[in-house]
């Protein structure tokens, strides 16, 4: 065991989400160039995996999602990060999916997990597992921490082991709740000891930044303390080299990979 080389973090692309109006517009006008350019590029930017989100309130998410998994199956392997909160466009995008899969995401909601962890079976997927319930995302670490236990319990009896899951605290914007990243925190070190060997985590980064100044500074300096406590994964964006610095930087310093006076460019 004294050999074993800590895993690098695996990093996926914020990029294609109907959030940002430029991709939201080409979801509307099934423009395969405009997504197929934007997915090359995240994977020359060193994406490991893509995460797909069609953007909240369209009536089309089931055939928008399909739509933009058959389209970005076709310039990459990369595993695709199915990013929606709805069963439908979930199901959709999951049936669509030729590569690696990785569903984002179930909460603890009975329904959810019912609906989620079958499909993650049969289908061979990674599952994001989204601390938080009915009653939305709990205030502290501990009631994290108690939530992501009962999806590790759930995910077994529907025989999805919990190497397949990632646990993810939930990441609010320090503008809104100043107190969450502290608690972020914690509740990422309490998600280690709930298995052995411990669950992966990941996180949405750059919710941290949302709305706020120095949006980079934030993002990386977060990132930075998350490596610290054991963070496996985590959606940023790719193209802010500077936060990728951060990341090989991490690796460095937690001999995840070995020193070169090169490191940036190795
Ligand atoms: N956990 C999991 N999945 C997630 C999140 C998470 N998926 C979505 C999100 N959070 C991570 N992805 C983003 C994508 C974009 C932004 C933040 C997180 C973002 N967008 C700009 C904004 O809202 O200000 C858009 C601005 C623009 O249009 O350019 O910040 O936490 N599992």
């Amino acid at each position: 065991m004294g050999h074993d080389v800590p895993n690098k973090m695996l990093v996926i692309s914020e990029r294609l989400n109907g959030l940002f109006t430029a991709v939201g517009q080409a979801i509307d006008a099934r423009d395969e160039r405009f997504i197929q350019q934007h997915a090359v590029q995240q994977v020359e930017c060193g994406a490991h995996a893509l995460d797909l989100n069609v953007g909240p309130g369209r009536d089309d998410g089931p055939a928008a999602m399909e739509w933009l998994v058959r389209t970005v199956q076709e310039v990459t392997d990369l595993p695709l990060c199915i990013d929606t909160p709805g069963i439908k466009t979930m199901t959709a995008g999951i049936k669509a999916c030729r590569n690696k899969l990785i569903i984002n995401s179930t909460t603890a909601e009975m329904k959810k997990m019912q609906a989620l962890f079958p499909l993650a079976r049969e289908h061979d997927a990674d599952v994001i597992c989204l601390t938080m319930d009915e009653r939305g995302i709990p205030n502290d670490a501990e009631s994290r921490a108690e939530m992501a236990m009962l999806m590790i319990t759930t995910a077994m009896e529907h025989d999805v082991m919990p190497e397949r899951l990632m646990l993810d605290p939930l990441v609010m914007p320090i503008k809104a709740a100043q107190d969450q990243p502290v608690k972020v925190i914690k509740a990422m070190q309490l998600f280690q000891t709930l298995n052995d060997p411990s669950p992966r985590t990941v996180v949405g980064l750059s919710n941290v930044s949302n709305g706020a100044k120095e949006r980079s500074l934030l993002n990386r300096t977060f990132l930075g303390m998350l490596m610290g406590v054991g963070l496996s994964a985590a959606i940023v964006d790719v193209q802010d080299a500077d936060l990728m610095n951060v990341i090989k930087a991490g690796e460095l310093l937690k001999a995840e990979k070995l020193y070169c006076d090169d490191f940036l460019r190795a």
